[in-house]
């Protein structure tokens, strides 16, 4: 007898007999086998587009409703409407806009969670981790590796919004979560600005420093306009692929892997009138607009006209095309790192 054709009284059986396997715990997996294990991705997350440009106002009203020092961290989350009440832009990654007003602390904590900024609007505000700070200046890539202190303040004259990005929801699914604030609100620094850099971020390494291979690095600004003149060089260079044009991943410089072990991010240059072939991979991935405009393709279906700041989000195994109007920067990040390391990443170039 087929599944379709199957009669009332069986099918009041098999209700009858779930629920009483219910009472131990128990319940059927040939009811839900097809969505445990797909053929391929079907992720409940959706592309989903944030513009800047309307969204600035509502993150600066945030400013005028809680303080930094009340909220700890003043943040508007960037929510997949997929994934509502989830506190998700990706099954496994957060992303949020931050914003610090001059004068203001958010003070110095720690936490499981690895973080990344990227700095979007506004300049003068610093973060500090492990005990150095760091301008932020815009388009700053910003990390705060897993159980560093790290605390934000605005010296400066300007508000300063910037993206963050967080594995909160990788976290959650292990239920690994730990978090403490430190008694003081802001580090005292034990490191002059720029020492991180200097000392493993310039095609040098400390004498005795031997990283274990998915340790963080102790790089922890990646300045844009030192990423910015590279990109431009490549990209005189020419020969662009024809499904990245010219992208390239940040990396640990001690070890070659990704800057922290749960998020991979990379930096994207399209020349002027450029427009890639659709590619679509495993990793969900978070893409902001440094500079320039554009359109993003999604499975062909959805179009996204992005511009400055804006940041757009593509689900697992959704193609993505992209058309640069003009010489166009993007930055992007995503879980890749963890499914490679699991053994599950898959890319697709069509
Ligand atoms: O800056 O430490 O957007 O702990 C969310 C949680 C930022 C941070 C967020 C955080 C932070």
């Amino acid at each position: 007898m087929s599944l379709s054709a199957t009669d009332a009284t069986t099918l009041e059986r098999r209700r009858a007999y779930y629920a009483r396997i219910a009472e131990h715990g128990l319940t059927p997996l040939w009811e839900v086998l097809g969505a445990l294990v797909p053929p391929q991705p079907r992720p409940k997350a959706v592309a989903q587009h944030w513009r800047y440009a309307e969204l600035r106002e509502h993150v600066l009203e945030a400013g005028r409703v809680i303080t930094a020092a009340e909220a700890e961290r003043r943040v508007l989350i960037l929510e997949n409407p997929g994934l509502q009440g989830q506190s998700c832009i990706t099954p496994s990654l957060y992303a949020g806009l931050q914003l610090i007003l001059p004068g203001e602390v958010a003070p110095a904590h720690r936490h499981t969670q690895s973080a990344l900024r990227l700095v979007l609007d506004g300049e003068g505000a610093y973060t500090a981790v492990d005990g150095e700070r760091t301008t932020m200046r815009r388009g700053d890539f910003i990390i705060t590796p897993a159980w560093t202190f790290h605390d934000h303040g605005n010296p400066g004259d300007q508000p300063v919004v910037w993206l963050d990005g967080l594995d909160i929801p990788t976290v959650r699914f292990f239920d690994a979560g730990f978090a403490e604030k430190l008694a003081a609100e802001s580090q005292t620094a034990i490191r002059p600005e720029g020492d991180a850099l200097a000392r493993y971020g310039s095609n040098l390494l400390p004498m005795d420093y031997a990283p274990a291979p998915a340790a963080p690095t102790k790089v922890f600004v990646y300045p844009h306009a030192k990423t910015r003149a590279a990109m431009q060089a490549i990209a005189a260079a020419g020969h662009p692929d024809p499904h990245l044009a010219h992208k390239l991943r940040y990396v640990n410089p001690a070890t070659g892997a990704s800057p922290m072990p749960t998020i991979g991010a990379c930096t994207q240059w399209l020349p002027a009138g450029f427009e890639t072939q659709p590619l679509r991979s495993t990793d969900a991935t978070v893409h902001v607009c440094l500079e320039g405009s554009g359109e993003a393709y999604i499975d062909e279906r959805t179009t996204f006209r992005f511009a400055e700041n804006d940041v757009f989000v593509v689900p697992s195994w959704q193609s993505l095309r992209l058309r640069a109007n003009r010489d166009t920067m993007l930055f992007s990040f995503s879980d890749r790192p963890m499914q490679q390391a699991l053994g599950l990443w898959r890319e697709q170039r069509l």
